[in-house]
């Protein structure tokens, strides 16, 4: 049972296994991650979903990114979570009601979070384009149909990320809250959280709900929630404006696995943009890819180890803290081929290994359960899979294609696993893994 992928019949037990995951978190126009933990729409799960849904239904992740992208701002930001109308306000902290987003004239009523997540939804709409021919005529026509649609949403939420979020003025959008990664809780934040003060007593107000469905040693700390709080409320009282944020907000942060994700999208755009028949918007979003590309490399790059960290766009010092996130340049296809090395060199270095921990083993804050401080996730390991496959490093790529498969059919199609046992933890049936499952298996 080692390798699911020598033995066809185990690759249809998992397909299968996939799609029914996929089907159960299905809710009508979107789908959720996982029914009990995250029962709304996430920005960034509906692109690795679509990614999935591309070979078995294709109008599902056409009706995923639609929905999303319908509860798009006024000024090019979508937001990271799309409420389900029909979920209570308790049935995820923090809800609704807590981020009070104001309501957007001429946008349907939808309510939603006021940051963002990875933007990664014009590589997914890119991928569903590119496997409509396999389902037949009516679903390339529904294809271009999307994709006319989505391209000026997806140029407006670029168009948001690199001006309005270039808070270091460095050409690299910023986050503003670690939520916004995608990747928590991760050690590449804790430097530049420490000057954010933890107000405990804000959760006897502001309760969180994910305890009462998962295990606190898997999760964020209360600390860590103390900031998380404090931080979106500071941002929602400031009417989610980003003006003058390195000097109003105490938290901007410029993240590698973000903006080589905003990189990689201005790629997909110039594709889209190509079927559109918009040639000098391709030349445009090739010529932003190569920019944020420079930028990535030379202001995220750490000389002395080698490797890309996360910058503080408020103290301008990089992160001591090696993380999954600086493997994703990898993904970058104008990264200079020294730096591609230093990558593969870190990712297969007892620091990482592949799959890939989502920090460094041999660093004090790795965690082997908690989360993103040491947890192999199927959708960065995805992320770094692809890198390997723009790269020309072959060998490595299928290695890690293997090594998911494996993992996801020993375990489960579970949230995040264990690195040493390959127990799964978090939500059992969560719709990424599945999603990216069907991907490693095509
Ligand atoms: C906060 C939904 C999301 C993912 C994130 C993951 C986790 C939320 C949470 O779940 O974040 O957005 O409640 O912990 O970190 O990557 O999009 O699956």
């Amino acid at each position: 049972l080692s390798s699911p992928v020598a033995f066809p019949d185990l690759s249809a037990e998992l397909w299968q296994s996939a799609v029914r995951v996929l089907e159960t978190n299905w809710s009508g126009d979107h789908t959720v991650p996982s029914r009990r933990l995250y029962p709304h729409q996430w920005s960034w799960d509906t692109a690795f979903i679509a990614v999935g849904l591309a070979y078995v239904n294709p109008t599902r992740a056409w009706r995923d990114l639609h929905n999303l992208f319908e509860a798009q701002w006024p000024d090019g930001r979508v937001p990271h979570i799309v409420f389900d109308a029909a979920t209570a306000e308790d049935g995820y902290f923090p809800g609704p009601g807590f981020w009070n987003v104001p309501v957007l004239a001429g946008r349907p009523a939808r309510r939603s979070t006021g940051i963002v997540q990875p933007p990664l939804h014009a590589v997914a709409a890119w991928e569903v384009y590119r496997h409509a021919a396999a389902h037949g005529a009516a679903c390339v026509s529904e294809a271009r149909t999307e994709l006319a649609w989505l391209y000026p949403r997806l140029v407006a939420q670029q168009e948001y990320l690199t001006r309005r979020r270039d808070a270091g003025g460095s050409g690299l959008a910023s986050i503003v809250h670690p939520w916004e990664s995608g990747l928590d809780n991760s050690p590449a934040w804790d430097q530049a959280l420490a000057e954010v003060p933890a107000d405990l007593t804000l959760l006897e107000r502001h309760r969180r709900h994910d305890l009462a469905v998962a295990d606190a040693a898997h999760r964020p700390t209360d600390e860590d929630y103390a900031r998380y709080v404090g931080l979106a409320l500071g941002y929602r009282d400031g009417g989610y404006s980003d003006t003058e944020l390195v000097q109003r907000h105490p938290f901007a942060v410029e993240c590698p696995a973000f903006n080589s994700i905003l990189a990689v999208a201005e790629l997909a755009l110039a594709q889209i943009a190509g079927v559109l028949g918009r040639t000098a918007g391709a030349i445009r979003h090739r010529d932003r890819a190569r920019e944020i590309t420079a930028a990535i490399s030379r202001r995220l790059w750490e000389p002395a180890t080698r490797t890309f960290r996360a910058r503080d766009a408020r103290t301008g010092r990089l992160s001591p803290a090696r993380c999954v996130s600086g493997l994703l340049p990898l993904m970058l296809p104008d990264l200079p081929a020294d730096q591609a090395q230093a990558i593969m060199a870190e990712a297969r270095s007892e620091r990482f290994g592949l799959p890939a921990p989502s920090a460094d083993r041999a660093a004090p804050f790795f965690d082997t359960r908690r989360y993103w401080r040491g947890p192999v996730w199927i959708n960065v390991n995805w992320l770094l899979r692809r890198g390997m496959q723009v790269h020309g490093f072959r060998g490595e790529a299928e290695e890690l294609r293997r090594a998911m498969l494996r993992l996801v059919h020993e375990h489960g199609h579970y949230e995040y696993f264990d690195p040493d046992t390959g127990q799964g933890l978090g939500a059992p049936t969560f719709s990424w893994t599945a999603a990216l499952c069907l991907d490693l298996l095509a």
